[in-house]
């Protein structure tokens, strides 16, 4: 579960023989370096959605006995927080349930529009920068530690070639041209839990990269995961498509909650941040491929090889389908207006 955290499913005995469950987690210091700003963040972040709809079911850190939402064992960060028996789906055709996700993450954003940015800590800064992640690429390639660049040429090009494109919403955002929200920063599917009877979203979860950042990145974080035809480390790079029918799906369900708060540049841009999302992570998982697997969790040696491929497949059906997309945002809005 998750690439980057360790995630442990703990049933703990009670003195009168019940168990009950706890979800606990190891931290990945690597990738977050100042944890502690981390556990404020969704502190911040929980209680301010919890203040809003305080029926509603919440991720809950425990505390410690000195009042801390974390111990610290030597090298290792834990937290720990109430198990919610729930479904999560890695991949979706249900397409109510992916109007769900979609609506799930579009009321996340909106419950935290008058939330104080000034209040987050960026716990992994230029973490959608995708001007800075290329900047990685290019020092991987160049540093090239696990001497693997040489076999890689082919990606690295294609990764180039797009390198403007993909970079358009970062450089719009500097220009000023796109709102800064609150955004979650990784809305892959599995980070929203199901009521198992009815498919209900119940809870949006891993509120790590809960952080400043575009409307677009959480959408098209979104879309990369759950309409791409296959699971992210697929090696049938043929088979990686654009799955149209998610795409509406999460659309409708996302504008449903959204769509009156966006200004005509965000509209106009939401197509092209899935092609984003898609290459930025293309970016990512090479820079680590190249760096000798240091980031991201593997289960083979070309683990993070086989995920570029995969995301450059999806990326370069997006940017045939970049027209097909726009109109169905376009359509969206304007029946959420
Ligand atoms: C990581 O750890 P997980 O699976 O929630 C990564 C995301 C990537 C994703 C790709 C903090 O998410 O940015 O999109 O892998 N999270 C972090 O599967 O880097
Ligand atoms: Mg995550």
């Amino acid at each position: 579960m998750g690439n980057v955290n360790h995630t442990y499913k703990v049933n703990f005995r009670l003195p009168e023989g019940k168990e009950k469950s706890f979800l606990v987690q190891n931290v990945n210091t690597y990738a977050f370096r100042n944890p502690v700003g981390l556990m404020e963040n969704i502190d911040k972040v929980t209680e301010h959605i919890r203040a809003k709809k305080p029926g509603k079911i919440a991720l809950h850190f425990h505390h410690t006995a000195d009042r801390k939402t974390y111990v610290i064992d030597g090298s290792n960060f834990w937290r720990m927080t109430n198990y919610v028996p729930s479904v999560t789906y890695n991949a979706v055709t249900d397409l109510a349930v992916v109007r769900n996700a979609g609506m799930a993450f579009g009321e996340f954003q909106m419950d935290l529009a008058d939330f104080d940015i000034t209040e987050l800590t960026e716990t992994i800064p230029d973490f959608h920068n995708t001007r800075a992640r290329y900047d990685k690429l290019l020092t991987a390639i160049r540093e090239d530690r696990a001497g693997r660049a040489a076999s890689v040429r082919e990606e690295i090009d294609y990764l180039l070639s797009v390198q403007d494109t993909a970079c358009r919403l970062t450089d719009l955002l500097n220009a000023g041209e796109l709102p800064l929200r609150v955004t979650h920063n990784d809305t892959k599917i599995n980070n929203v839990l199901f009521n198992p009877e009815n498919n209900d979203a119940m809870v949006v979860i891993d509120l790590d990269t809960v952080m400043p950042g575009l409307l677009g990145h959480d959408f098209g974080d979104a879309i990369r995961f759950a309409a791409n035809t296959v699971e992210e480390d697929c090696r049938e790079y043929d088979k990686v498509h654009v799955n149209m029918d998610v795409f509406q799906a999460f659309t409708q369900g996302f504008l449903a909650k959204t769509a009156h708060t966006m200004t005509e540049r965000e509209v106009e841009t939401l197509a092209l941040s899935c092609f984003t999302l898609t290459a930025e992570l293309a970016t990512r998982f090479l820079a680590d491929y190249l760096d000798g697997d240091l980031y991201f969790k593997i289960n083979a040696p070309d683990h993070n090889l086989v995920r570029t491929r995969c995301q450059i497949a999806l990326a370069k059906d997006m940017m045939r389908r970049m027209n097909e997309m726009d109109a169905m945002v376009r359509a969206c809005v304007a029946s959420a207006k």
